[in-house]
């Protein structure tokens, strides 16, 4: 199956749970403000959050008034095209300037930081470039061993200490590694960590300090891992997150199985911060650039 057809699978739950509903809102029925009411409490129940549904919807309400939309065939296309206009263009993760290019990965427990590293990893290495992670997740000697299987997976370098000592200065020492043997991207691992727990942060903000001093323009993306199932406290997370220690974009894991696919316009329209990566299962090839357009079509067919 091509990532087209992972996607689409992936987003079943979130289309049969939104595009259906929108369907059956119309099915026999006029537009009216009863019908459009429906249709903007089912966008809010989707997880697209207040400010796209309200931009959304005030689209639709005028063109309704004006006469140009009729139908709920209409109403849909219209739809797509404002969900489409929402997310704006294509902003992956572009590798550039001196190297290593670090990438801080941060993000709270479970969400899906290592694996989106191993795949981002094998990802870097099928484009030939040479990858090198950080096992700053020294927490538990698990997190150190699920990064190793990763590195060895992704045909990666590791660098690790001992469980329980200092991540900055895994994240130090692997830079410093990186810069001698003249690796192209470094991935930094952390522990996951609740955006509500002030020494956790503190700890966050001590190793971005310490990975600027290994290297000035670094970390060159900070990038929080969100899981789109936890849907609305995806974005109270990424403006915890940002607050703290500067969010560069996101990666928004999980999107298969969850019928709260409608977080991607949320975390686009009220945070601002680019979505680069989506996650569509635990697969090593179920990381993708996050595509607007392949998403709204995936979402819609
Ligand atoms: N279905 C699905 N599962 C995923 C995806 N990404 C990650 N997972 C799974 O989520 C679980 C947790 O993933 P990890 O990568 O260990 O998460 P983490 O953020 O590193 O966890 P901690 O280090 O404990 O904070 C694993 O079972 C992964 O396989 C995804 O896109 N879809
Ligand atoms: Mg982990």
């Amino acid at each position: 199956m091509g990532f087209f057809d992972r996607l689409k699978d992936g987003l079943a739950k979130t289309r049969m749970g939104f595009i259906g509903k929108v369907e059956s809102i119309f099915t026999g029925r006029k537009i009216d403000r009863e019908t459009l009411e429906e249709l903007e409490e089912t966008l809010i129940v989707s997880d697209v959050g207040t400010k796209a549904t309200a931009e959304i919807m005030s689209v639709i309400r005028e063109k309704v008034r004006r006469g140009e939309v009729r139908d709920g065939v209409s109403v849909k296309g219209l739809l797509k095209r404002e969900m489409r206009a929402i997310l704006g263009d294509r902003q992956p993760i572009v590798i550039f300037g001196s190297s290593p290019f670090v990438i801080l990965a941060v993000g709270v427990n479970g969400v899906g930081k290592t694996t989106t590293i191993g795949k981002l990893a094998s990802r870097f290495r099928s484009e030939g470039l040479s990858v090198l992670l950080a096992a700053g997740d020294t927490f538990r000697a698990a997190g150190i061993e699920q990064l190793e299987i990763w590195a060895k997976r992704a045909d990666a370098q590791i660098v690790k200490h001992q469980k329980g000592s200092d991540p900055a200065a895994v994240a130090f020492d692997a830079i410093v590694a990186a810069k001698n043997r003249g690796i192209d991207v470094v991935i930094v691992d952390t522990a996951g960590r609740l955006h509500t727990k002030i020494s956790l942060m503190e700890e966050l903000k001590k190793i971005r300090r310490i990975v600027e001093k290994a290297m000035p323009e670094a970390p060159q993306e900070v990038l929080l891992v969100v899981d789109a199932t936890t849907g609305q406290n995806a974005l109270r997370q990424a403006a915890l997150f940002n607050e703290a220690i500067g969010v560069t974009g996101i990666a928004l894991t999980k999107l298969d199985g969850t019928a709260k696919g409608g977080i991607v316009f949320a975390v686009k329209k009220e945070l601002g911060i680019p979505v680069r990566l989506i996650g569509v299962g635990e697969g090593i090839d179920d990381l993708r650039d996050f595509d607007p357009e392949e998403f709204v079509e995936a979402l819609f067919s």
